[in-house]
This record gives structure tokens, C-alpha cells and sequence, in this order.
């Protein structure tokens, strides 16, 4: 078995690795398991640049990260990857902060990095990297002689063509794309957009099999939906530390039910737009009023970045609004906290709560929502409440699939969730938790290294490569 090459962003810590939740744990038994190198940015800033990376040796596993100058860490992170990226790929063109510095500063990096990683490739190693920092990867690590096969795995969705097309480096970006194996992506979707892009604004060659010709080489394009390590997080879910199991006892007593949603403070998660919903559900049915409450876990990230600034203050305005009229002296109906919280306290707070209120606008698959489920207690299941723009809606049919855009049906949904009776929630989830063991983490990663590993078909006649066409 080859040994295998992860690239990320940031390398996760194999030592903790299991605090950190699914993908961390499976990448890394898959590391453990065949030996190899996880190389990425280590999370700190330096003064002057340097290629000189700390390495850590834990078993057949090498870390490899490297620091990066404030400079490059506001042109590449803050900049191209938070600023033009990730709005961009979540279909919001009103918040890419656009700035030729960000592009150039993107490159540099991923220069630097192929740069000091192609000192630790072996000839036979499969390299996978992965999310919408590393694009340009694999192009760099080909300039550098790198023959080995190089898979890409886009974490969040991938944009239409129409879209994508607003940005003023597309065509570098796919064609940066093309210079990939393999390139994997979380839906149908995501899958589809990428295909017409190529069809519509380069000439690589569409093969029978599915594949692109590209310079002579097959590269190949699929859905590979991420799960999450089901077994290990219902076991978390199922002995709640002491504060959860009072709490959730207390609302017993008096009769209360929750509603939960846990997100990192993201403009992409649809948090106003769901604050609304429940303030609407509310209003909807009065008697409602001190028999339910709303729990919000919303972790800040990156607050460099201005739009997130934004959304928090929109979000702590909405909320002491919300609470400021209907709050009673022993009832807070939105519960906000803006902090991280322990992984096991979350899984035990989502078996406790009886509707899991999962709304992005956008969002490559949503991990929540598949914790959620597993979290459950399968005799007495609650309920998610899911948005149809969530990847996961494509396998989660069961959910209560909701329009975010839709305060009145996400209100409706919500009540529908709280009044469901026991067998029909019971069928929901029995239906729901088949489908997210099937696609479990390790399904997940097995079927992309399969994918990745699988021969390229016999040689190809080269058609002029994928460079994108004058028609763009
Ligand atoms: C990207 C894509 C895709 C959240 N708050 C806390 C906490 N979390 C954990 C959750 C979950 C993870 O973070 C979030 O994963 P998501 O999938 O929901 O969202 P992103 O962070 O945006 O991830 C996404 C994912 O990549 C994987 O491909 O699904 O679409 O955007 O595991 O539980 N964990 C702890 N405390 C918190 O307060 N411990």
C-alpha cells in the first residue's frame, strides 16, 4: 500500500485527534495505518519567511508544518481564502473583498508549500489535499517534477458557472483544478457546476467514462459525500456529564422543550434568518411561550475578517431584541453562547434537545446535521430540521427539509418537529441514521483513495490540454 501525503491548511494535531471530531480521526487512521506525511500550516506567523518546517515523527506518521509572515497570512488566509473564496464559493458575490495582493499573496503560498513538500515526497506516495486554500497545489507540485497522483476534496460547494465566471481569476482557479487526478466534491451539485464550468469555458475533452482529457492525462471529477465517525459520536451522546444531565432534568420537570443549533459564527450558517424563524414560531403558537426554548452554540472564527464582525453584531442585536420582549422572569426563550464548547457536552446537549435546527444558506454537507442524528436516543428520537441548500439535504430526505430564505415555513417546520408523533419521528430517524452509517467517515475516505489510486486509463491523445478556451 502506497503511503499517503495529507495537505491541509492547518495540520490537525494526531495526538488530539479525536477531540476534533471525524475528519481528523479518520485522516489520521488512514495515516497511521499506511505511514505518511500530514503537511500543512502550523497556525503560527513569522516575521521573516522561512522554509525551514518543524517535523514531528509519531510512529510510521511525520507532521510537517510551517509557519507563514503576517504578510502572507493576511494576503492568503484573511485575504484570497476568506475574503474572495469562501464568499464566492457560498454564492455571495456581494461579500468578496476583491484585491490583486490577495491573489498574488495565495500563490506565494502555495508556491512555499509545494516548495518544502516536495522535499518529503517518496516516488510512490499518494498525495491528497484538501479545501479551497490548496487549489493551486498540485500545479506547483508538478513544477517541481512531482509525478505522483495528487487528489483535490473541496470541503464547501462549488459555485455555478455562472458565478464563478464574476471572479476575475476563474480560469486560473480551474485550470489550477485541472492539474489534479482526481477532484472531489461534497454533492451532485457541486459536481455538476464543476463539469459545466469545464464544458462551457475550457476545452478539456469530455471521455466517454466521465472523465476530462486534460494535456493527455484523465482527470476525473465526483461526488464523494463526507460523513462522520457515527459509532464513536452516539457513545459520546450517551453518558452526558453531570451540568447536561441537571439541565436537561430541570427542563423535564418543568416541561420544556429544545431546540438546538450549533455553528461556527459564520455568515454562510443562516443564524439571523433562524432567530427569526423561532421569534415567528413563537408568535405563531403563544402557547408555545415558556414550553420551549432555543439553545445557539455559535463559536466565533475568524473575526480578521470584517463580514464576520457584522454577522456577530446582527446576531447579539437579534437575540437581546428577541429576548428583550417575550423573556419572562424564569424563561429565556434564545440561549446564545458565543464560545467554544467540549465535543462530548455537545453530542449530549443534541440528545437532549428534541429539534435540531440545522439552516445554512449554503454549505458544502454540514457535519451538524449528521451528528444530530447519531446523537439521538433511537427510542425517543428528535427531530431535524434541515435546509434544502445544506449538501447533506441530498442524502437526508428524511429531515424536514426547509427553505432558510423562508421565515414562515422554517416556523411551520419547527412546530410540525415539535408536535410529531413518536412513530413517525422513530421512522424518520431509523431511515436518516441507515443513511449516515452507509457514508460514515470511513466510507468517505475509503471510497476518494480508491477513486484516487484506481489506474489511469491507457495513454491519452493530447488534445491542445485543458488551458481554458479563447470562447471564455
Ligand atoms: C466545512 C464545510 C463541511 C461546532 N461548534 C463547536 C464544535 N463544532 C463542530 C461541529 C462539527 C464541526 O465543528 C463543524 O462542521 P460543519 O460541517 O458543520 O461546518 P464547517 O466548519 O463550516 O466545515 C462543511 C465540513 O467542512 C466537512 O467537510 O461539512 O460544509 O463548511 O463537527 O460539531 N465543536 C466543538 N465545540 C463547538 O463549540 N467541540
Amino acid at each position: 500500500m502506497s503511503r499517503l501525503v495529507i495537505v491541509s491548511n492547518r495540520v490537525a494535531d494526531l495526538r488530539q485527534s479525536q477531540q476534533s471530531g471525524g475528519l481528523a480521526v479518520g485522516l489520521a487512521d488512514a495515516l497511521k495505518e499506511r505511514g505518511g506525511v500530514w503537511f500543512g500550516w502550523s497556525g503560527e506567523t513569522v516575521d521573516k519567511p522561512t522554509e525551514e518546517p518543524v517535523v514531528e515523527q509519531l510512529g510510521k506518521v511525520e507532521t510537517v508544518s510551517l509557519p507563514v509572515t503576517q504578510r502572507d497570512f493576511s494576503d492568503y488566509y484573511v485575504g484570497y481564502a476568506n475574503s474572495v473564496l469562501w464568499p464566492l464559493f457560498h454564492y455571495r458575490l456581494d461579500l468578496v473583498d476583491y484585491r490583486p495582493a490577495y491573489f498574488k499573496g495565495y500563490l506565494r503560498v502555495n508556491r512555499l508549500f509545494a516548495k518544502v513538500l516536495s522535499r518529503f515526497l517518496e516516488p510512490g506516495d499518494v498525495i491528497w489535499a484538501h479545501d479551497y486554500h490548496l487549489i493551486p497545489l498540485a500545479a506547483q507540485l508538478r513544477k517541481h517534477g512531482c509525478r505522483q497522483r495528487i487528489g483535490f476534496f473541496l470541503h464547501i460547494p462549488f459555485p455555478p458557472p455562472e458565478l464563478l465566471a464574476a471572479s476575475p481569476n476563474h480560469a486560473e482557479l480551474v485550470d489550477a483544478l485541472l492539474q489534479y487526478d482526481l477532484i472531489g466534491f461534497q454533492t451532485q451539485t457541486d459536481a455538476n457546476n464543476f463539469r459545466r464550468y469545464v464544458e462551457q469555458h475550457t476545452d478539456a475533452a469530455p471521455a466517454p467514462d466521465g472523465s476530462f482529457v486534460v494535456d493527455g492525462r484523465s482527470v476525473r471529477a465526483d461526488r464523494f459525500p463526507i460523513g462522520i465517525d457515527v459509532e464513536a459520536f452516539r457513545k459520546m451522546a450517551e453518558t452526558p456529564q453531570e451540568d447536561v444531565r441537571i439541565d436537561t432534568m430541570r427542563r423535564h420537570i418543568l416541561g420544556r422543550r429544545q431546540i438546538i443549533g450549533v455553528d461556527r459564527l459564520d455568515y454562510s450558517k443562516g443564524l439571523p434568518e433562524r432567530m427569526k424563524a423561532f421569534a415567528r414560531l413563537l408568535a405563531l403558537k403563544p402557547e408555545l411561550e415558556g414550553k420551549v426554548s432555543f439553545l445557539q452554540i455559535a463559536p466565533p472564527t475568524r473575526e480578521d475578517v470584517t463580514a464576520y464582525a457584522q454577522i456577530r453584531e446582527e446576531l447579539e442585536h437579534l437575540t437581546g431584541s428577541i429576548n428583550g420582549r417575550l423573556a419572562d422572569f424564569n424563561w429565556t426563550p434564545i440561549r446564545y453562547i458565543h464560545r467554544s464548547v467540549p465535543r462530548e457536552t455537545l453530542a449530549a446537549l443534541f440528545r437532549a434537545s428534541q429539534v435540531g435546527f440545522v439552516t445554512p444558506l449554503r454549505d458544502g454537507m454540514n457535519l451538524v446535521a449528521k451528528e444530530y442524528v447519531a446523537a439521538q436516543d433511537p427510542e425517543d428520537p428528535g427531530v431535524l430540521v434541515l435546509s434544502q441548500f445544506a449538501g447533506a439535504a441530498e442524502e437526508m430526505r428524511e429531515a424536514l427539509i426547509v427553505n432558510p430564505y423562508d421565515t414562515d415555513e422554517m416556523a411551520r417546520s419547527l412546530a410540525q418537529a415539535l408536535e410529531m408523533p413518536l412513530a413517525e419521528r422513530q421512522e424518520r430517524h431509523r431511515a436518516l441514521l441507515a443513511s449516515i452509517s452507509r457514508q460514515d467517515a470511513q466510507a468517505w475516505m475509503r471510497s476518494f483513495l480508491a477513486e484516487l489510486e484506481r489506474p489511469a486509463v491507457a495513454p491519452l491523445p493530447s488534445n491542445g490540454g485543458g488551458r481554458v478556451a479563447a470562447m471564455r
